[in-house]
């Protein structure tokens, strides 16, 4: 069992980004089921869960003309628009059904409608926290590991903000898949190595 101060951060594992989903990453359900098994190691655990208001703007839906994929400048700075995804109380929010939720806190992100958050600790101006830092610090947490989806976005922007806030930080990759848009996946292991994340397997 890992010590208290060791917590597990799972990261997004709802429908949508699973075979079938919105906005589908290869192999997402593929790794539920060691999610679970590790769920058991730990005292603490955090799940996220992508919550999204309809006409969210980072939905391509919600911008005249442009397809998903295709990136704008926002007030915050470069956005990647998606295909609507992760809509609050639809199925494709919902975490993935086999998924254990018995976690301590589930946190949401990405409700406010103009301005995305990819972090479970800071929303994508880099500055609104969540509130997940002072949660994990008023009990005590030095240690996170991470897995879900997607590794080259939520799973690497949560785990480079931890590692900057101070936190140890661990990464499974054989518990994460990526979206790998534009070469999106070498990008973000190049940023987690250096922002001093762990990769490990
Ligand atoms: C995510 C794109 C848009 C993720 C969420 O969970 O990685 N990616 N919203
Ligand atoms: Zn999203």
């Amino acid at each position: 069992m890992q010590p208290l101060t060791h917590a597990l951060i799972v990261i997004d594992m709802q429908n949508d980004f699973c075979p079938g989903g919105a906005l589908a990453v290869d192999g997402g359900n593929g790794i539920v089921s060691g999610i679970n098994t590790l769920i058991e190691d730990f005292q603490t655990v955090i799940l996220t869960q992508d919550w999204h208001p309809r006409g969210h703007s980072s939905f391509a839906s919600s911008h005249p003309g442009a397809a998903p994929m295709e990136v704008v400048d926002m007030p915050y700075g470069p956005q990647v628009l998606w295909p609507d995804h992760c809509i609050q109380g639809t199925f494709g929010a919902e975490f993935h059904g086999h998924l254990r939720t018995d976690a301590d806190m589930i946190i949401r992100k990405g409700f406010n409608p103009a301005i995305d958050s990819y972090s479970a600790f800071f929303e994508n101006d880099h500055k609104t926290p969540t509130g997940l830092e002072g949660y994990l610090r008023t009990r005590g947490i030095e240690r996170l590991t991470m897995v879900g989806l997607a590794l080259d976005f939520c799973v690497h922007y949560s785990a480079v903000d931890a590692a900057r806030l101070g936190f140890n930080v661990i990464v499974r990759t054989d518990l994460s898949h990526a979206i790998d848009a534009n070469g999106s996946l070498d990008g973000a292991i190049a940023a987690m190595l250096d922002a001093g994340v762990a990769l490990t397997e």
